[in-house]
């Protein structure tokens, strides 16, 4: 058995980050949670625009993410162009009227009461951005090359946290809107067959007059274990 430490492959650098007061990481761990609880999935939007440099930035930032032999399997597809916009909307809406009136059971249907969502999804249309992220399940080349990806739903799971996060920063809102089923959106954002659509998050402002759903967070107790 060669030791992976032998191969070529393996050329680690020094990593010295700085190490913080306890004090300062207790303030800045407080200061990100407070922010962060301020956080809300919006489906009310402005059309006021948004330069798309600040969408750069965010997935820049979701990209950073941790993933399976760092193959960074995520691609994020940014949206602007009002025709395809409308494209989207029109095929999301159809296959979520068929959800709601005929595929979701009661039970499904039920859980979302409270937060009032149905088939009509006119956000898509009206927010500056649409980004729909994409899971890379293997990569390819055009000679035909391929090569496995690992824990591609996890690396991209946590890109997309990432990526909320950074345009929650950044003053923009956003919601993980999840059309179902969303291979509609490979044919129209023209993506290869080894890249499957994950999630779809509109982008912009909150509307003037924006609702969000009055819900609390689980408090820590909740969602803690310690042994
Ligand atoms: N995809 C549908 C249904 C939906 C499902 C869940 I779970 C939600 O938390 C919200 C919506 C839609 O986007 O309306």
């Amino acid at each position: 058995m060669t030791d992976v430490r032998d191969s070529n492959d393996y050329r680690p650098i020094p990593f010295r980050p700085d190490r913080l007061p306890e004090a300062e990481m207790l303030d800045r761990a407080r200061a990100f949670h407070d922010e962060m609880e301020r956080r809300r999935s919006v489906r009310f939007f402005s059309d006021d625009p948004v330069p798309r440099e600040l969408i750069e930035w965010a997935i820049r930032t979701a990209s950073t993410a941790p993933s399976g032999a760092h193959r960074q399997p995520w691609r994020f597809v940014a949206v602007s162009d009002p025709a395809l916009k409308r494209e989207i909307r029109v095929a999301a809406e159809k296959e979520e009227k068929e959800s709601y009136e005929n595929r979701m059971p009661d039970e499904w249907l039920e859980a979302l009461r409270p937060f009032g969502t149905d088939w009509h999804k006119p956000y898509l249309e009206t927010v500056p951005w649409i980004v729909v992220v994409f899971a890379e399940q293997y990569q390819m080349r055009e000679d035909g090359w391929k090569r496995k990806n690992y824990y591609v739903q996890e690396s991209v799971g946590i890109a997309c946290g990432l990526f909320v996060a950074a345009l929650h920063h950044m003053g923009l809102a956003t919601l993980t809107h999840t059309p179902n089923p969303m291979q509609f959106l490979s044919r129209l954002l023209d993506r290869p067959p080894n890249e499957k659509p994950s999630i779809l998050f509109p982008i912009g402002h909150p509307a003037a007059d924006a609702t969000v759903p009055d819900l609390a967070r689980k408090p820590l107790e909740e969602v803690a274990v310690w042994r």
